[in-house]
């Protein structure tokens, strides 16, 4: 039995499954399944789409099914007439789907999320992005993408791992919505930097865990670091916003 700050933390990290080339795409699949009862969730995008087509995104959503959130990573950026009509195709079995909060909400996010509502599905919104570019026109933007996100009331948000501090300022703006932070380990976020010290709800973790020969074992090494730091955190979730 894990300790039970482990077996919170392990319910706060979503893997990313990105296939690098056609031959990764079954065992991304295999591990789909594998994880999924384990951790939160899985999240699947472009490469997955690339290099599996629409069947292996809608087969990891069927194999995750009834194990975690499903998160579909298209972040779709696109007037809401096209944004629509990749959703319907595509996000069908996801239980959440991402989008950039700079398309902005009228004739935009709004029809998206109405779509994704529509389809039982919900609205994730990029606000700030985990690589250093981010850093040239998106975080100078941020109080506007957070007021787009205050307007169109996403059920979340994804901020980036590997600047904390920009979690917590996001955490600052939108007290109660579910914050996604992708950037551990390959692009150097460290485990529970999101969670403990920008307030995150989950972590995605992609190359760190889904590279990995034994990918359960370090979805678990994952969890216990991140539950090692901020145990209470944890355990006494001050948003609420925790896995639902
Ligand atoms: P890993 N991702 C990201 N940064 O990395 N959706 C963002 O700002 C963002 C994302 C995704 O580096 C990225 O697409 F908005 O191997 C990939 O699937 O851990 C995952 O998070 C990170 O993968």
């Amino acid at each position: 039995m894990d300790p039970p700050a482990v077996g919170e933390a392990v319910k706060r990290v979503i893997v990313a499954l990105d296939p690098a080339r056609r031959g990764d795409v079954d065992r991304l699949l295999d591990m789909a399944r594998l994880v999924c009862g384990v951790g939160a969730g899985i999240k699947v995008g472009l490469p997955m789409l690339a290099l599996g087509g629409s069947e292996a995104l809608a087969e990891a959503a069927r194999l995750c099914k009834g194990g975690g959130l499903r998160v579909l990573d298209l972040k779709l950026a696109d007037i809401g007439y096209i944004m629509r009509l990749a959703a319907e195709s595509l996000s069908r079995g996801f239980d959440a789907a991402i989008a950039h909060a700079f398309v902005g909400y009228e004739g935009g996010l709004v029809e998206l999320k109405k779509t994704l509502d529509g389809l039982g599905a919900r609205l994730v919104l990029v606000v700030s992005m985990s690589h250093p570019g981010s850093r040239e026109v998106l975080d100078p933007c941020l109080d506007k993408l957070l007021a787009v996100a205050r307007r169109v009331e996403p059920w979340g948000v994804v901020a980036p791992a590997t600047r904390p501090e920009v979690v917590a300022r996001v955490r600052e703006t939108l007290p109660t919505t579910v914050i996604l932070s992708p950037g551990v380990g390959a692009q150097g976020g460290k485990p529970g930097d999101a969670i403990c010290l920008g307030g995150a709800d989950y972590e995605i973790v992609g190359r760190m865990v889904a590279g990995s020969p034994d990918p359960v074992s370090a979805l678990r090494g994952v969890a216990e670091y991140i539950a090692a730091r901020c145990p209470e955190k944890l355990l006494h979730s001050s948003t609420g916003n925790g896995p639902s």
